[in-house]
């Protein structure tokens, strides 16, 4: 290292020293400062930069903020606030922009004054960012000029140097940079993690427009994050594939000042749907709270006493002291409660639960107040939620007797097999199969057909319940699905004990059309829901059956697809014409053609159902059997090869 790249002044003073150490630190320890080497922190670099933007934004300065990954993997963000401050810094006797850039923890801590908030999860700033990528411009724009500096590994490599005049409505902050592939495992940015964080931020920050663009040859993609509404925005956002019971969301917010000057604040928008999924998302200081804390106490509690206490004035409680559970109110209820505070404390296991006592007073005050009075001011909207809480109520209620009869059923197990059911004799689940049959002529067929030591049959009447759209109270009502639960014997949703299954594969045999595999779709999701570990054990099977049976005398052959259709013919020759009988359902075959193309173990092609991505799975049922018929039809279309092998 020579002298002329250690500082802008040349001297190797104190803070020089204090300087190399701070970047070394870093360098040695990247995962303290930005959380890890792998992907994440390398993305982390972005938002670490982003947040200081941010902060600007908070102060009312800023209100452009772009985000560009060019072609090599570099990245630049600029901004339109006040510029890292520039010009002779007395303390250091360096620029005000390099201290910025070189020394740890300097970012705001120039004036004092101001609310910073922001500052990222690490709350690092960009000397980390800098001192962790192989190349860093910094291009500032303020004072009327355009001043620049260079750095390489947190080095400066450049005077801070005057390119221009800056106009005078003009001011900003522009950092280019280039990760060092010497520190992280992967320095190729994904446009999708990034556009997921900035327009979490653009929803948190309301006015603040965040463009994020990718000019990778093969990305080309452009995209524009601005919301006026905020966290309203964000609110409806995420019941976009819902259907809302009122609009727009309720929005609430207050703010806690001593000495005249603001020291916290808190919003919350909150939105129900005709869903039966609670979703509340928390954030302090524009970081997810994943494992919440007191701002999220603080809402439930005054989310519940507000409730109450305007059921209770007016009397809309059946019982004169009924009171709604927090679990019945915040059914169907969407929400987002952010938080900004000077001393954030995070804790927890992943630090990310909000530690701060005072805060939930905070919230707590502000949504009493702020929700009671909308309640009095909406009446009738009021009074749409308070019913949708007592009817969850009142299901929750029914959903624990049904719960503790499917309980005691199964303790009675033998006595109280399904009627409809052809049960086996074995006895040993890992040696039985249990055949769902669509319709019961399909099932008298494969009554017949199967062999009774080891094969059961389920044959189920028509289209089985959408547990996507139904509430716990009437699955449990549903015929079909209490046969299901009792023939299984291990239970259902939180009382589900895989290890009481008495067959080890459980088989979806539907018709090979549309019909049929709607079917199929209802029972996987159910399984899905309510017996995950079914197939997360892989115990879950769809058969095949054949599409045509190929016959010419005494020949008889079948396939199972258009392909092998043609195969078949071309094979026992198309000239003494083969009469060709396309199957279009399970019912059309006799129980003898049944075993052989669809039940026998020596024949027969079965899928196996596995689960490759829970969350994933979760998004694709929602959408394939939820209320919405728009998304369902996009996703269809983007998605149609992935539809046809779903099961596969
Ligand atoms: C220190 C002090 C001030 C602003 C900033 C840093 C600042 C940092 C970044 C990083 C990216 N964009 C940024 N914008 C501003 C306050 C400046 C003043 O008081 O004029």
């Amino acid at each position: 290292m020579t002298l002329e790249q250690n500082g802008s002044n040349g001297q190797y003073g104190a803070s020089q020293i204090q300087v190399l150490e701070g970047l070394e630190a870093v360098r040695r320890r990247p995962g303290m400062y930005v959380g890890s080497t792998d992907t994440r922190g390398l993305h982390h670099l972005v938002t670490e930069v982003v947040d200081n933007s941010i902060d600007e934004a908070l102060a009312g300065f800023c209100t452009q903020i772009s985000v560009t990954i060019h072609g090599d993997n570099s990245v630049t963000v600029q901004d339109d606030g006040r510029g890292i401050p520039v010009g002779y810094h007395e303390k250091t006797g360096k620029d005000a922009l390099e201290v910025s850039l070189t020394m740890l923890h300097a970012g705001g801590k120039f004036s004092g004054e101001g609310y910073k908030v922001s500052g990222g999860l690490h709350g690092v700033g960009v000397s980390c960012v800098n001192a962790l990528s192989e190349k860093l411009v910094a291009t500032v724009c303020r004072d009327e000029g355009v001043y620049q500096q260079s750095y390489s590994r947190g080095i400066p490599t450049s005077q801070v140097e005057k390119l221009a005049d800056c106009p005078p409505d003009e001011h900003g902050t522009t950092i280019w940079f280039m990760p060092d592939a010497t520190i992280f495992d992967e320095v190729d940015f994904h446009f999708e993690t990034l556009v997921l964080r900035l327009r979490e931020l653009a929803f948190l920050n309301a006015g603040v427009c965040i463009n994020v663009f990718d000019e990778r040859p093969e990305q080309g993609m452009q995209k524009q994050f601005c919301y006026e509404g905020g966290i309203v925005s964000f609110v409806e956002h995420l019941n976009k594939n819902k259907e809302a019971l009122h609009s727009p969301p309720i929005y609430i917010d207050a703010f806690r000042q001593e000495e005249g000057k603001e020291n916290a604040s808190v919003e919350v928008a909150m939105q129900y749907n005709s869903g039966y999924s609670e979703n509340i998302f928390t954030y302090a200081n524009n970081i997810a709270t994943i494992e919440g804390g007191s701002h999220l106490v603080g809402f439930k509690s005054a989310l519940t006493r507000a409730m109450n206490d305007y059921g209770r004035k007016y009397n809309l409680f059946k019982n004169g002291d009924a009171a709604l559970s927090g679990e019945d109110i915040r059914e169907g209820l969407t929400a987002i409660v952010s938080v900004k505070l000077l001393e954030p404390q995070f804790e927890g296991q992943t630090k990310t639960k909000l530690g701060n006592a005072d805060i939930r007073t905070l919230v707590e005050g502000a949504v009493s107040g702020g929700l009671s009075a909308y309640l009095e001011e909406n009446p009738s909207i009021a009074r749409l939620i308070i019913d949708k809480c007592i009817t969850a109520c009142r299901a929750r209620d029914a959903a624990r007797k049904a719960r503790e009869l499917t309980r005691r059923k199964s303790a009675l197990e033998s006595t109280s097999l399904p009627g409809k059911l052809a049960d086996c004799r074995e006895k040993d689940p890992a040696l039985c199969e249990l055949f769902i049959v669509e319709g019961d002529s399909a099932g008298g067929s494969a009554k017949q057909g199967r062999n009774p030591q080891y094969q059961a049959i389920l044959p189920l009447r028509g289209k089985i319940l959408n547990v996507e759209k139904t509430r716990l109270d009437k699955i449990l009502a549903n015929a079909e699905i209490k046969a299901m639960i009792t023939a299984f014997g291990a239970g259902f949703d939180i009382d589900f004990d895989v290890n009481k299954l008495r067959y080890h594969k459980i088989v979806c045999m539907t018709d090979a059309d549309v019909d049929g595999s709607h079917i199929r779709t209802l029972l996987l999701t159910f399984f899905f829901r309510y017996m995950r570990p079914l197939i997360e054990e892989g115990y879950v099977y769809i058969a095949q059956p054949p599409l045509y049976k190929v016959s010419r005398q005494k020949l008889e052959r079948y396939a199972y697809s258009d392909e092998e259709l043609e195969a078949v013919l071309n094979e026992i020759g198309r000239e003494p014409k083969p009469a060709i009988q396309r199957y279009k359902g399970l019912g059309e075959m006799n129980p003898e053609q049944l075993w052989d193309t669809t039940m026998d173990p020596e024949k027969r092609i079965m899928l196996r159902v596995t689960l490759e991505d829970a969350i994933a799975a979760d998004e694709i049922f929602t959408i394939l059997m939820g209320d919405k018929v728009e998304p369902r039809r996009e996703f269809i279309e983007a998605n149609s090869r992935l539809v046809a092998n779903l099961d596969i």
